[in-house]
């Protein structure tokens, strides 16, 4: 019999049915020895939490996360809350000795978010942050790419990540779905919330970035806030763009923005090295491009009178999580990025070897995305410090 791993959610928004869905479904597609069971969710308004505690099978509601984040017949928080609240519930959760898994960007800032790695490796607890897009199997075949050395000493990285919801002036700031919008409630707008991913890809896939230089641009200055019904200032990016130096000599480009009319949530990279390149787009999610430099391979006969983009279809059993999936040719969903994370982080409670990113890596993005604000005050470049 499966052991239980007893799930304590907070917060029920779009993450909280997300990473539910991932916890029930985990066992119908990997083999992993524990058994989610969803014991508890808290959120303020208690009519709506215990609408979403019915749809997706909870046993409990709380209204006061410390109830559940605290509770002992909880093993696992998740933290689905906005970002203001994810420092506390981590302290409280780590001290109770308490597994975390993490909504991004991990905290506010670097100050917060150093904090919570020492309380999780004081704590000694397992724990990672929800960067799900490793888990696009296009993605991690792009990292089995380059772990492979096809790429060759990498040269560009180039990242963009573009939405356009907030475009309305009558988007309002705060509240249920909005808080996004809301500084004191994100800690920051497009860079935590979207460049946080490009960044946690680049990073996973081209080493540590030293150093950045951006801008940023808040281009509605005022919106109603949901919860005070006043208009006040916005104080949000909603556009960042910033360039990067790696420390393996690259130079990166990161782009983002919630007014890119027209894109929803495209989110794209490209690195370049001597001799490929891979290139992904989540609006095409299946597909991963690499191109291949024949030519190096000296001394055999090599096709090199067809060189070309490979459009790799990631869908053979053979594709990193398609084994556990249906046949080949079919694909799989944005939904199961969060079922591979899991059963990546749980595999590896199971096996004493931890998965990646845990909190200790998401500092490092986070140390990234306060040096790209730091610098789009300043207008200098800025070191960022992440390893
Ligand atoms: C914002 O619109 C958002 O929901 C992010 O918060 C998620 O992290 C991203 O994956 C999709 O867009």
């Amino acid at each position: 019999m499966a052991n239980e791993l007893r799930i304590g959610m907070i917060g029920y928004g779009f993450m909280g049915r997300a990473h539910s869905n991932a916890y029930k479904r985990l066992n119908d597609f990997f083999p992993v020895e524990h058994r989610p069971v969803l014991k508890a969710v808290a959120a303020r308004d208690r009519g709506k939490v215990q609408s979403f505690a019915d749809n997706w099978g909870y046993e409990r509601v709380e209204t006061d996360w410390r109830a559940v984040a605290t509770a002992d017949d909880v093993d696992l928080v998740d933290v689905c809350a906005p970002n203001h609240l994810h420092l506390d519930i981590v302290l409280a959760a780590a001290e109770a000795g308490k597994m975390l898994c993490c909504e991004k960007p991990l905290a506010m800032n670097v100050r917060e978010a150093e904090a919570m790695v020492e309380a999780v490796e004081k704590a000694g607890v397992p724990n990672m942050v929800w960067y799900n897009y490793r888990r696009v199997p296009a993605i991690s075949l792009a990292k089995q790419i380059v772990d492979e050395e096809r790429i060759g000493q990498p040269f560009h990285y180039r990242a963009t990540y573009l939405q356009d919801w907030t475009i309305s002036t009558n988007v309002p700031q705060g509240g249920p779905g909005t808080w996004r919008l809301d500084i004191d409630v994100a800690g920051s707008g497009v860079t935590g919330d979207l460049l946080a991913h490009s960044i946690d890809t680049a990073m996973w896939l081209n080493g540590p970035i030293e150093r950045v230089v951006a801008r940023t641009r808040t281009f509605v200055k005022e919106r109603v806030h949901a919860v005070t019904g006043k208009v006040q200032p916005v104080g949000i990016d909603d556009a960042c763009m910033f360039l990067a130096e790696f420390a393996n000599g690259s130079m990166g480009t990161f782009e983002s923005s919630r007014y890119a009319r027209g894109r929803k949530n495209y989110n794209t990279l490209e690195l370049n090295g001597a001799d490929g390149s891979v290139f992904f787009d989540l609006e095409d999610p299946e597909h991963l491009h690499f191109f291949e430099y024949t030519q190096k391979q000296s001394g055999k006969k090599v096709e090199d009178h067809l060189p070309g983009w490979r459009k790799i279809h990631v869908s053979n059993h053979e594709h990193p999580y398609m084994d556990m999936y249906w046949v080949p040719g079919t694909t799989i969903g944005y939904e199961h990025t969060f079922v591979n994370a899991l059963a990546d982080f749980v595999a590896g409670v199971e096996s004493g070897n931890p998965t990646q990113p845990d909190f200790r890596c998401a500092l490092q993005t986070q140390k990234v995305c306060d040096a790209a604000l730091e610098s789009a005050r300043s207008g200098r470049w800025v070191d960022t410090g992440a390893e």
